[in-house]
Parts: structure tokens; sequence; C-alpha cells
């Protein structure tokens, strides 16, 4: 089944759409390069609140030349202390929502995926990069910081030393060099983007529910732990996993041999 219709009322920055157990997202502000202002962050924070029964996966992605130029510069001008510790709490609440959401989100990115365009990129599950995407944090030369939580999770993926180069410097790193660092899952041509993401979001809903439950919000927080506080999770995790009625059948499928083997890659 596939709905332009939205199921969700947002703001005219941002897009919804349902393409069968598939939400999609659209970041739709191209005339200001998706850059995002507290309507948007707010509306994505409603979008992630508001997944419908039947959603298996959510695909994030920007309208126009670009994925998102990050903050809203404009916003800034007036911002005192306090309304900046609120404004951060904003993002941080929004993008939690993906990370430890209902679903998985695969993210699909081209043009600048910069400043909070790249906290919003980190907060998906998979990034999927055309060839035009880049990254940077411009934050450093602009005399400010980050705040929708990339100091918590980059360096999860690029590691300490990395970010901190790129916020000094304001060094910019291709998708190709993307995909050796951890910021790009999978790297494809131009325009190859959305077929991609949507083709992946769509295996990753035919994962069980408990799977990806396991595997979104299980998994990060086993990796923070000590390792017998993770071996015991992870004990516990996999003995609730396998139990499922829909797990037994799926491995039933396969000791019958009606389920697909496991391929060499392509
Ligand atoms: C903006 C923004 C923005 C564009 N806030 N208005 N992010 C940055 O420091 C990146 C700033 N943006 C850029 O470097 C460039 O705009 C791009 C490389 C992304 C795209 O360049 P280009 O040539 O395609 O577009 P443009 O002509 O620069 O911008 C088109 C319009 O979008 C223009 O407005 P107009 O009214 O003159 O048409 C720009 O002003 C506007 N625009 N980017 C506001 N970011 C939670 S903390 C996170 C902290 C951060 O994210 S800091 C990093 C901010």
């Amino acid at each position: 089944m596939s709905s332009r219709k939205p199921f969700v009322e947002l703001p005219a920055s941002l897009g919804a759409s349902r393409q069968g157990a598939i939400a999609v997202l659209r970041l739709a502000r191209p005339h200001k390069r998706n850059a995002l202002d507290d309507e948007t962050i707010s509306g994505i924070e409603t979008f992630f609140s508001s997944l419908p029964d039947g959603i298996g996966a959510v695909l994030l992605h920007g309208e126009g030349e670009h994925f998102s130029a990050g903050l809203d510069l404009s916003e800034l001008e007036e911002q005192d202390i306090t309304q900046g510790i609120a404004h951060s709490g904003l993002w941080h609440r929004a993008f939690e929502k993906i990370q430890f959401g209902k679903v998985p989100v695969v993210a699909v990115l081209h043009g600048a995926v910069v400043g909070g365009g790249l906290e919003l990129a980190a907060a998906a599950h998979v990034r999927v990069a055309e060839r035009s995407a880049y990254y940077a944090l411009p934050e450093g030369s602009r005399g400010i910081y980050v705040g929708g939580g990339g100091s918590v999770r980059l360096p999860r993926l690029i590691g300490v030393a990395r970010m901190m180069d790129m916020m000094l410097t304001g060094r910019t790193y291709s998708a190709e060099e993307g995909q050796a660092m951890g910021l790009t899952t999978y790297l494809v041509e131009p325009g190859q983007g959305f077929a991609k993401g949507l083709e992946l979001a769509q295996r990753i809903a035919g994962n069980t529910t408990l799977t990806n439950f396991a595997v979104t919000h299980a998994l990060p927080r086993i990796a923070e732990s000590d390792p017998a506080s993770g071996y015991a999770m992870e004990a516990l995790m996999s003995s609730i996993a396998q139990a499922d009625g829909e797990a037994k059948a799926r491995l039933k499928a396969f000791l019958q041999k009606r389920a697909s083997k496991v391929t060499r890659p392509r």
C-alpha cells in the first residue's frame, strides 16, 4: 500500500507519507537548505511520537540539494543561556525519539550533512549516503558548540579525536571518506539514495519487532555496560527473543528449507 496522505499534522518544513510498512519523513525546507528551526525539531519529535501501528521502519530524507545545513542560525541571535539550555533539551528529546523510538530509522544523505544535520543523521540507525554527501561540524568556526546530542553520538561513531579535529579545524569529509569512518553505512551513486534506503527499510521492517527492539534498544546499552552486566543483559535478551512465536516459526522454516540462506556479498 502506498499513500501520500499524511498520518500526522506537521509544520510545512516537514512532509510525512507512508509506503506500506515504511513511514517516510522528508525535510522540506530546501530554500533554507533544510536548516532546522524549533518548529521543525518539534515536528520531528511529533512525527516519531505518532507512528501508527503497522509501521516497521522509518526512512528520513531531505528535499533539494542538501540533506541539512544544521541549526537555523537565525534563531540563535536573541537566545540567552537559559533559553540555550532549553533549546538543546528540545533537540535532545526529539533525537532520543529517533534513536530509541518504536522502530529503526534509515537516513538518506546527500549534499551538506553539517552541524545539527550531522547530529540528526547520527541519531539514525543506518545511513545511506549518495556520493554528493559531505560531513562537517562548522560550529567551531561559528563560535558555538554542538547541542543536538553530537558530543554523545558522534564520538561513538567516529571517535573523540576525529570529532575534535572536525570542530577545531573545520575539516570536511566526503561520503566516501565517511564510509571508512563509520558515518556512511552505505555509499550509493547520486539519485539512488532513496531507493536504496527504502529497500533497506523494507528489509528491516521484515524482521521481528522483538529483534529490532533488541538491536536498537538493548545493543547500544549493552555496548555501554561493563562486560559482566553486558553478558547478563545479552543472555536475557537472546532468551526472550528466541522464545517469541515468530522466532520459532522462522527457525522451523529454515530447518524445513523454506527460508532463504545467507548469501555472499555481491
Ligand atoms: C541558513 C542556514 C542555516 C543556509 N541557518 N539559514 N550550519 C552551518 O554553519 C552551515 C551554514 N550553511 C552553509 O554553509 C550553506 O548554506 C550550505 C553549504 C549548507 C549550502 O550552500 P548553498 O550555497 O547551497 O546555499 P546558501 O546560499 O548558503 O543558503 C540558501 C539560504 O539558506 C540562504 O538564505 P537566503 O534568505 O539568503 O536565501 C541562507 O542564509 C540559508 N541558510 N544554511 C539559517 N544553517 C543544536 S546545535 C547545532 C549547531 C549547528 O548546527 S551549527 C552549524 C550551522
